[in-house]
């Protein structure tokens, strides 16, 4: 009896999981699936904005997977996506900040030492202006305070590449996308 209410909450998990847009395969965290536990709606900026996808947040071995699809970009674009310090998407998503940076590091790649926590992987949209993001953040936690917490701040899509150099963003152009990281 016991085994099986533990295979039916397993069964429910991965329903839950299915359920989930675009959710990529199963990472076991002691054993368990885990569930995202924050979510940002992204919308475009600016007077009427309209949603251009959706990111999710969930805790794996060794950080956060941060995930989703991005759409409504030109096709075939390449774009930079950060998390940037403020949840706040006015003033054309100026009002969200510089680069999350708890630990006051320069700009960088997001696999190096020397890089925000706020800064990921550029991405690439497809001909009909999807783009997907899958990363594993090793310096953000979905804790809902603390100095590396993301919670409440924002996910911005700019409209150029990010350099991964210039500092101290990359060079990655206006931002034509935000969404504040809020609970699931
Ligand atoms: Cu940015």
């Amino acid at each position: 009896m016991k085994n099986l209410i533990a295979r039916s909450a397993l069964l429910a998990s991965a329903i839950a999981l299915s359920a989930c847009q675009n959710m990529p395969s199963n990472q076991l965290v002691n054993g368990v699936a885990a569930q995202p536990v924050l979510k940002s709606k992204i919308n475009s900026v600016g007077d009427k904005p309209m949603p251009m996808g959706q990111m999710y947040l969930r805790p794996v071995e060794g950080g956060m997977q941060v995930f989703g699809k991005l759409m409504g970009l030109p096709p075939g674009k390449t774009v930079a996506v950060h998390i940037h310090e403020t949840g706040s998407c006015s003033n054309m998503g100026k009002a969200a900040g510089g680069h999350f940076n708890p630990a006051n590091k320069p700009h960088g790649h997001p696999n190096s030492q020397d890089s925000h926590a706020g800064d990921m992987p550029n991405v690439t949209a497809d001909a009909n202006g999807v783009a997907m993001l899958n990363f594993v953040n090793t310096d953000i936690t979905a804790d809902m305070s603390g100095a590396n917490s993301v919670y409440r701040r924002a996910i911005i899509v700019h409209n150029g590449v990010d350099d991964y150099v210039s500092q101290p963003s990359g060079n990655a152009g206006d931002r034509i996308a935000c969404g504040v990281i809020e609970k699931m």
